[in-house]
């Protein structure tokens, strides 16, 4: 029997070691220590020993137990293991691989003109300020000096709300807003999002302004002019020449429309200028008195001058778009051009 018991343990040490899988060893265990298992029935056979035999076979007997259930025990930690790194390396990620490249975007077409326009002016010393886009009829018409019969206060013109309060059509109030705020000398741009009853291949309902204002004891139109060259050559290049035609707004006295020499035709004359070899930029003029009182500022003190462009428009102009209703279709194949 004590022969049997080392044979048992031999041949079942010899066997775990070629033990590849959970199954395997689950069967091996069934052959050794199941009910008709080889350990079991050697087991069951003590009874049938000697006395004498029994203390020193029984001993062997635990021994072999002991030692084959450590080698199952240590069997399954290594199946565990090896299964566990096996997981790993399957599951490992391979940090050498490419990357999947983000799609970049960028600013709107308008907002890229609107950013330059900024820049431009800011190098000028002038403060940017903004404003709300819902208003009221007193800053958007009343303190601009824009009577109560004037076409533009039409409801075919303005989105009206309920209250008096109404959609901006000019960022004209901000201005307002910052005269009654601050005492002179004011140096100021105020660019946003306008509203128009109007749509057709040069207006969209909600376009952007750019509109600037400049008060100051002794502020003169050929500082006016001088500012408004510096931003027309930056912005279009230096060979660009300027033009100021005589033109009315409610708020500006004297008033001028100003147009640059045609950037495609070096103002020769072509279909984009209309064969003119000018193009309307925007408009300015001397700030009037009437809109002075209405922000407490005295007009025998003070002079100003204001100007307000549109930002489609110059971007049109930079970006030869042909119909202005296309910068809000968010078509991509058409913004990606920008
Ligand atoms: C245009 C013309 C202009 C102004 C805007 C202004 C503002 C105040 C006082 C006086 Cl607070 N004037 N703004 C002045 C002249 C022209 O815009 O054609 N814009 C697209």
């Amino acid at each position: 029997m004590k022969a049997e018991l080392q044979a048992i343990q031999a041949e079942a040490l010899a066997a775990l070691k070629d033990v590849k899988t959970p199954d395997m060893l689950e069967s091996l265990r069934i052959t050794y220590f199941g009910r008709r298992g080889k350990l079991t029935e050697v087991m069951k056979g003590m009874g049938k020993l000697s006395k004498e035999e029994r203390p020193e076979i029984g001993k062997l007997a635990n021994e072999v137990r002991a030692r084959l259930t450590a080698a199952f025990e240590e069997t399954t930690q290594t199946l565990h293991r090896q299964q566990q790194e096996q997981q790993l390396a399957a599951e490992s990620v391979d940090i050498t691989l490419p990357g999947r490249k983000p799609a970049y975007g960028k600013a709107h077409p308008v907002m890229q003109t609107l950013e330059r326009i900024e820049a431009i002016f800011r190098q000028m010393g002038f403060e940017v300020v903004t404003g709300p886009d819902i208003e009221t009829e007193y800053y958007n018409f009343d303190a601009l000096n824009t009577p109560a019969d004037h076409p533009a206060r039409d409801l075919h013109d303005t989105f009206y709300l309920t209250d008096g309060h109404l959609l901006r059509t000019h960022t004209s109030p901000v201005q307002i807003r910052a005269m009654e705020n601050q005492k002179p000398p004011v140096r100021i741009i105020v660019p946003g999002k306008c509203y128009r009853v109007d749509y057709d291949v040069s207006h969209t309902p909600m376009f952007h302004q750019v509109e600037g204002l400049l008060v100051d004891k002794h502020a003169t139109f050929s500082e006016l002019k001088g500012i408004l060259t510096s931003f027309a050559r930056q912005m279009f290049g230096d060979k660009t020449q300027m033009r100021f035609r005589p033109h009315f707004f409610p708020f500006t006295e004297p008033s001028a429309e100003v147009d640059i020499s045609c950037a495609v035709c070096q103002g020769k004359g072509c279909r984009s200028c209309g064969g003119t070899g000018w193009v309307e930029i925007l408009g300015a003029g001397a700030v009037d008195p009437a809109v002075f009182e209405a922000v407490n500022y005295d007009p025998d003190e003070v002079t100003g001058f204001a100007f307000g462009m549109g930002v489609e428009r110059i971007a049109n102009l930079q970006f030869h778009i042909p119909d202005i209703r296309t910068l809000y279709e968010s078509d991509l194949r058409f913004l990606r051009q920008f």
